[in-house]
């Protein structure tokens, strides 16, 4: 019998797919008989209720009085080693490079060799931070002292190469979505309360940051409508969102967008769209475009980043240039107005989901790296 491991799991467990990813990894490891700690500032969101084999660890900042900016890195640091030591952790598998990864190299000099560490890249920590030349040399430090590292897409280890010059080997994890949880639910009670029968349900879920081009959400959206029965829901929040709000009532859409704020039952929530619209500047995989591909939501968006290597265009969703709003919308109507097309292109997301984004799959491949690096063969 292969041997069950005791693994640390780092992520920021508040926002963002990274966090999503993490922790539905800890629940399916945990099932698998893994005994997983997660090291974090506050108990993950998508924990839910009470697991087997999981436990949480609460990162407290010390506010000593001459610390102009209490230092977490450091906090975090301390409570990985002190973990790894209590609980004689073999692996701490950290997502997100910044600071995590730096933090776990820490961790490992203060416990010694006998501690491996696992780094996952998801995206930003490299797309953007690594961009900054203040923090380059930092996360090529914590990629280079990891044990393995890993990337969510082909286009991300391609981007990690050329930004941080790293030669190293990187292994390809895809995000993978738990089937048993995203399927397409049946939501007819509801769908009543945002759309009449003969109107079509568009979709756009994020963190509404400037990279996700909100703004083309609402040009498509605006043309879409002009052509077919539609309402848009806007789902999650961020710091682009009153700007949107304005350029709503400014074309004069009011009357046919819903906010719906943040969301914890995504997949009951995602089953009320006929499209998902996913137009980012960038994106290393587009979780929220698999949990729609999952529930038999197509996506249409931009061919940013790792959408291509998730979305296969013409089959499962239809890929435009970034910007190219003209093309999404009509790409959006073609969908919505032929009917035997809606159902191809469904039963191909259903399908692509569960074959190549299957979490039974993706969460072994993440345990064959860890007896990988513990030299488990
Ligand atoms: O989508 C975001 O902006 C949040 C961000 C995060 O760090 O949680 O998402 C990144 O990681 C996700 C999980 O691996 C990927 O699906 C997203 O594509 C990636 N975001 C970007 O690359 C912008």
């Amino acid at each position: 019998m292969t041997r069950k491991l005791k693994i640390g799991i780092t992520c920021y467990p508040t926002l963002g797919g990274s966090g999503v990813v993490a922790t539905e990894l800890g629940k399916l490891l945990a099932e698998r008989g893994h005994e997983i700690h997660f090291i974090t500032h506050s108990i993950p969101f998508r924990l839910g209720k009470f697991h087997k084999n999981i436990f949480f660890h609460e990162v407290e900042v010390n506010e000593y009085y001459v610390f102009r900016y209490p230092p977490y890195d450091l906090s975090l640091a301390s409570k990985m080693a002190q973990v790894a030591k209590m609980q004689q952790l073999d692996i701490l598998h950290v997502h997100y490079a910044i600071p995590h990864a730096v933090c776990a190299y820490l961790a490992k000099q203060m416990i010694g060799d006998g501690l491996k560490t696992v780094t996952t890249l998801h995206g930003t920590d490299i797309t953007v931070l690594a961009q900054d030349e203040s923090l380059k040399d930092l996360i090529r430090l914590a990629i280079h002292q990891s044990d393995a590292v890993t990337a969510v897409s082909n286009d991300l280890i391609a981007e990690t190469r050329s930004l941080l010059d790293i030669m190293s080997p990187i292994d390809l994890t895809y995000n993978f979505v738990d089937k048993r949880v995203y399927y397409p639910r049946d939501v007819t009670s509801f769908r009543t309360d945002f759309a009449k029968p003969d109107e079509k349900i568009l979709m756009h879920i994020s963190n509404f940051r400037p990279v996700k081009r909100v703004s083309d959400v609402i040009e498509v959206f605006d043309r879409v409508s002009k052509e077919v029965p539609s309402k848009l829901l806007l789902v999650g929040e961020g710091p682009e969102l009153s700007k949107m709000q304005c350029k709503i009532k400014n074309m004069g859409l009011e009357d046919r967008v819903h906010f719906l704020g943040k969301q914890e039952d995504v997949a009951h929530v995602i089953s009320l769209a006929d499209v998902m619209l996913l137009p980012s500047e960038k994106e290393s995989f587009g979780l929220v475009a698999l949990e729609a591909m999952a529930c038999g939501v197509p996506t249409i968006g931009s061919n940013a980043g790792g959408i291509p290597e998730l979305v296969t265009h013409g089959e499962t969703g239809f890929l435009s240039n970034i910007g190219d709003v003209e093309d999404m919308a009509s790409n959006a109507i073609k969908l919505l107005t032929d009917e035997a097309l809606r159902n191809k292109v469904k039963e191909a997301c259903l399908f692509r989901a569960r074959h190549e984004f299957c979490n039974d799959s993706i969460t072994a491949q993440y345990e064959s790296i860890y007896y990988r690096v513990l030299g488990i063969e």
